[in-house]
């Protein structure tokens, strides 16, 4: 893909040593799976906002379930996209590089990135509310599943309301500050604290790209916005990446 790229984006390109990267859903809409918001984001005329709480999983955990193991049947059939592979390129491109992610679906992983930080968790774990237990099962004997401690089992992922895994922001949060170059892919921006990043990092001095087929709620504070598809815009960067290196 052709695209116009301004001098100032070509500097930080060149010189950037430290760049982080975080993606929202949208970075795996290529590969076929549903976005949160917006109209292929609604299940059964559910919102996620209805579905992602622990007050929904206990007043209706069969309903819960459902929605998780329908969506595992998606990620299970489906591949990562370009988009995936040019951020796992990344971390060769740069001295230094983190990825962080929104996304419970595993996708970064299969496309070779490493050292991911799961900010909401992966829809794969399973986590007993009882004893803690952690399980990767797909097949249970019980609707809704319960664990060998007789225990209920939920999706091992952040709810709203919830905090996220111990460490993750403030990972998250040391990249942002710490790195020169920041883009946020995919994400519409509301759903905080994940939202707060490209704010931190832009405040910290990293000149921050938002990568989206339309306008956020984080367009208007970054320093380049590039409309349209993760898959086709983040390999054009990879290749302009390595043309200055003098890679290709
Ligand atoms: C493409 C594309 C292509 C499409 N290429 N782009 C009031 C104010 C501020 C905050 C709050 C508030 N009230 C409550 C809160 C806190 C709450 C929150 O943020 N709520 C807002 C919605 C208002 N946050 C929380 O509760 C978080 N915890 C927390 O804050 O703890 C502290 C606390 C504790 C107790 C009390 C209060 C605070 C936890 C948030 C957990 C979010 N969980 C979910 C579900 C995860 C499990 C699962 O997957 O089921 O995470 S919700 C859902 O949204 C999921 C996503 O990770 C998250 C973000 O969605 P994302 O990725 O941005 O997707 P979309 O669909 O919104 O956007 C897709 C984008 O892609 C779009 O822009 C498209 O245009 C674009 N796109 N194709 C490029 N090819
Ligand atoms: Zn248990």
């Amino acid at each position: 893909m052709e695209i116009e790229f301004s001098e100032k984006f070509l500097r930080v390109l060149k010189d950037a040593k430290y760049t982080a990267v975080s993606t929202g859903a949208g970075v795996s809409a290529e590969s076929g799976v549903p976005t949160f918001r917006g109209e292929d984001g609604l299940w059964k005329k559910f919102r996620a906002e209805e579905l992602a709480t622990f007050e929904a999983f206990q007043a209706n955990p069969d309903l819960v379930w459902e929605w998780y193991q329908y969506r595992r049947e998606i990620i299970n059939k489906i591949k990562p996209n370009l988009g995936h592979y040019a951020i796992a390129e990344f971390s060769n491109l740069f001295d230094k590089f983190q990825l962080i992610t929104q996304n419970v679906d595993g996708l970064h992983r299969v496309a070779g990135s490493e050292d991911i930080i799961e900010l909401h968790g992966n829809i794969k774990r399973n986590r007993c509310l009882e004893c803690g237990d952690i399980n990767y099962d797909e097949e249970f004997a019980e609707f809704p599943p319960l664990c060998k401690c007789g225990g209920r089992l939920r999706p091992d992922v952040v709810w709203f309301g919830e905090l996220l895994p111990a460490g993750a922001l403030e990972k998250a949060y040391e990249a942002a500050k710490g790195c020169d170059l920041f883009f946020t892919v995919g994400t519409s921006g509301v759903v905080q604290p994940a939202a707060s990043l490209p704010s931190a990092a832009r405040q910290h001095g990293a000149f921050v790209v938002e990568i989206n087929i339309e306008a956020t709620e984080l367009t208007f504070i970054v320093d380049q916005h590039f409309r349209g598809k993760s898959g086709e815009i983040l390999p054009a960067i990879v290749d302009k990446i390595k043309e200055l290196r003098g890679l290709k």
